[in-house]
């Protein structure tokens, strides 16, 4: 059965690959599985059918036959532990990839994810600049620390895994803020799976919703 999943149908990022399915699109491609996709609007989102889906509105959902999940990390995680090539058979290697998608989503996304909601909602508060420092900060202490662990190696823990994957989406959401710059190998790590076949496959799928969209010229 082919797996279903939810992507705006207009994404704010206007085909840059920044929203949540992105990261899903780019499992299903690692490990060959196909998808549909099922487009959504922004009310669509919030009413019941989709509340049905996703107890908080948003995107992406995941539905194969009896089965509906919401949370780019469950969905993730239920997609490696069912197909070869996103987590490690070795035990402990395994626990330690699973360990690095906690990381990615629970420690590391969240400033990155305060940060970006700053620049984009609050431009015109009065303390804007002031909030902006401390948030840069608290973005800079993690890339500083995930800098040092990863040091020269190609990915977080030996093979890629959907450590890595989620790790990546969440670093590009640094965008062109210029602070992934400041950390020349997570740039190249970022890049390392920007090259990745499966990810380029992916990207292209989510920038085609966006080309069919916009108007031509
Ligand atoms: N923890 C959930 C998960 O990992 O699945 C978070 C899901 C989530 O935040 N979904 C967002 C959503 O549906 C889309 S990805 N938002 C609509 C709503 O809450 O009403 C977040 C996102 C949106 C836009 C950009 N962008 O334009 O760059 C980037 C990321």
């Amino acid at each position: 059965m082919i797996p279903t999943i939810t992507a705006f149908e207009r994404s704010p990022d206007r085909g840059r690959g920044l929203a949540r399915d992105m990261r899903v699109r780019w499992a299903f491609e690692e490990v060959g599985q196909p998808y549909d996709v099922r487009l959504v609007s922004f009310s669509e989102m919030k009413e019941s059918a989709h509340l049905k889906l996703h107890p908080f509105g948003q995107i992406p959902t995941y539905e194969e036959g009896d089965l509906a999940l919401f949370e780019s990390g469950a969905i993730i995680f239920h997609i490696a532990e069912r197909h070869a090539g996103l987590l490690p058979d070795d035990p402990n290697a395994r626990a330690r990839a699973i360990a690095w998608m906690f990381a990615a989503l629970n420690t590391v996304e969240p400033p990155i994810v305060d940060h970006s909601m700053a620049v984009l909602f609050d431009r015109d508060k009065s303390w804007h600049q002031e909030r902006l420092a401390t948030l840069v900060d608290r973005v800079r202490v993690r890339l500083g620390q995930l800098s040092g662990r990863l040091g020269d190696a190609d990915w977080l823990d030996g093979t890629f895994s959907a450590g890595d994957l989620l790790m990546v989406t969440v670093l590009r959401r640094l965008g062109s803020s210029g602070e992934l710059e400041k950390y020349p190998n997570l740039s190249a790590y970022v890049a390392r799976g920007e090259a990745r076949p499966a990810y380029k496959s992916a990207f292209a799928a989510q920038l085609a919703v966006f080309t069919a969209q916009a108007p031509a010229g």
